[in-house]
């Protein structure tokens, strides 16, 4: 299985780690001076080195409660930072929903346009149809950041979000952008109760039959705080363990803060020659 993007036709027989870049102020911040520019691109530098396979820049916090940033500020942060990683010589994602920003974005030569509204945006939608080849994360969300934690309620969370995640693909694919091209995610926390969550991770195998590559991003979220009772911070160790689930489970792509414990816990994973992903071993 491949997944086509504007760049390099990623090969996904083995599981690929996408490095989570924020250039956010709370992250990278002098105050918007290129000091900001130059910590985010040591960050990438560092996040490659450690074994990253793909690269997520986004400039605006999808945080539970975070309030949304406007367009023009989101192109001053994440621009420069995209320019400067695009000579990294690795697969770069623009991590954002705002079709102004896919469309700077891919102007300059992005690889992945990761869309946490799955492209329901006014004008999302066409700016991914009317490029050629770019990459796309279609990626479930009940409600919106700022109020999704209210109250999220499913019937069978597994069979809803697979739903939507094809129906999506399927208006992509409509609109002209190839199969190959599309990976699904289920949005591990964005709208979901850390039950919904587990439940996602229990059954992923579902999400899986309906052709498409699989990215899921459990890094550092709630859901994972709730079981161990720490803090964002002190989340690796259970982060690595549900990276390695969700890839034992089928999953081709994650998306993590914590590169190279991901990277270490993969390679023993792939050593220990467990079955899964297809029954093949390292398949
Ligand atoms: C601590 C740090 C606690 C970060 C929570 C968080 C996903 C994503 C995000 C995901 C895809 C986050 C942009 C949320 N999560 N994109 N983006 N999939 N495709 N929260 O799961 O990291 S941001």
């Amino acid at each position: 299985m491949f997944w086509q993007t504007t760049r390099f036709r990623i090969d996904l027989a083995q599981p690929k780690v996408m490095g989570i870049v924020n250039v956010t102020p709370d992250s990278f911040s002098d105050g918007g001076r290129y000091g900001d520019v130059d910590a985010a691109l040591a960050h990438c530098r560092r996040l490659l080195s450690e074994g990253a396979d793909i690269l997520d820049i986004g400039g605006e916090s999808s945080r539970p409660g975070a309030h949304p940033v406007g367009v023009e500020e989101e192109l001053r942060r994440v621009l420069p930072v995209l320019e400067g990683a695009l000579r990294l010589g690795c697969p770069i994602s623009i991590d954002s929903a705002k079709s102004e920003l896919m469309r700077a974005a891919l102007a300059l030569g992005v690889d992945i346009v990761n869309d946490i509204n799955a492209f329901r945006a006014p004008g999302a939608l066409e700016q991914v149809a009317a490029h050629p080849s770019c990459g796309v994360c279609l990626m479930h969300m009940q409600g919106e950041p700022r109020s999704m934690q209210a109250e999220p309620v499913y019937g069978d969370v597994v069979r809803e979000v697979g739903d939507f995640l094809v129906a999506r693909a399927e208006l992509l694919r409509h609109a002209g952008v190839a199969a190959e091209r599309i990976v699904l995610d289920p949005g591990i926390g964005f709208g979901k109760t850390a039950a919904h969550n587990f439940e996602l991770l229990q059954r992923q195998d579902a999400l899986l039959h309906r052709g498409y590559p699989l990215l899921v991003g459990w890094s550092r979220k709630s859901s994972l705080g709730a079981l161990t009772g720490r803090g964002p911070s002190d989340r690796m160790a259970a982060s690595v363990a549900a990276a390695l689930a969700a890839v034992q489970r089928g999953a081709h792509i994650v998306r993590v803060h914590d590169v190279a414990a991901t990277v270490d816990a993969l390679k023993v994973w792939h050593a220990a020659g467990l079955p899964g992903r297809s029954g093949t071993i390292g398949a």
